[in-house]
């Protein structure tokens, strides 16, 4: 199976994120999704709400900025785009043109992503992975899913989606390692500033020890 340039394939699915120093944070009893911003009003999603949308699956591989892929992993949920039409572009008043969106996890993982990018076919909003719940490790109660786009831009434990007008502002955005904008793997928009070939050597000798970290999580698949 190909992958996309510079990435290597690895056994299993490890947890990886920013948050690997933390355990994940706990599941609500009653999740929800909140969908915030350019919006006539705030919407409050329940798992109810969700279970309206039709049901799809996504067969994927997820490419780690890192470096690292996990192949042929099967998600389940619904469709990121059925959500928007339903909840939020009824909700818009006339003449809003949303350009942005921020994903943003109970954790307080944000993730910023273009409008054409989130609303891209493939997009999801997961809450069962490999025919089984989604597990803590991998973004329970609900995750966004974007195969398309390196691993950062799939915010675990999604609780709140904003709608923006123009770009909203970026802490990050001078850092080396500030993430691409659009962070399409097979263009390799690893990140703003640097070339994603010029990073892979330096990640390439980080994929063992990020391994080792995650062992905690859940390496081993499921099945
Ligand atoms: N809420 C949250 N979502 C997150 C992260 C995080 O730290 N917190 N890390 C991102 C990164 S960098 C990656 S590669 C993937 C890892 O997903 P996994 O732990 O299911 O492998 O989650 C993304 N989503
Ligand atoms: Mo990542």
């Amino acid at each position: 199976m190909t992958l996309p340039p510079g990435q290597r394939g690895v056994e299993g699915f490890p947890r990886f994120g920013s948050h690997l120093h933390r355990p994940p944070p706990p599941v609500p009893a009653d999740p929800v999704i909140e969908l915030a911003g350019a919006l006539t009003e705030t919407v409050t999603l329940s798992l109810v709400d969700l279970a309206k949308l039709p049901r799809r699956e996504q067969l994927a591989d997820f490419h780690c900025v890192a470096g690292w892929s996990a192949t042929g992993l099967l998600w389940e949920g619904v469709s990121f785009e059925d959500l928007y039409r339903t909840w939020v572009e009824p909700r818009l008043a006339p003449g809003t043109v949303v350009s942005h969106l921020s994903f943003v996890g109970l954790d307080g993982y944000r993730s910023t992503v273009v409008f054409e990018d989130a609303l891209a076919d493939d997009v999801l909003v997961a809450d069962r992975l490999d025919g089984q719940p989604l597990t803590s490790d991998h973004g329970a109660p609900l995750r966004l899913v974007s195969p398309g786009q390196y691993g950062f831009v799939s915010a675990k434990h999604l609780c709140r989606v904003e709608f923006h007008t123009s770009k909203p502002p970026n802490p990050d955005r001078w850092s080396p390692i500030a993430g691409h904008d659009r962070a399409r793997v097979w263009k390799e928009e690893r990140h703003r500033h640097l070339s994603g070939r010029a990073v892979r050597p330096f990640y390439r000798t980080l994929i063992g020890p990020i391994r080792a970290l995650s062992a905690r999580g859940s390496i081993a698949r499921r099945r």
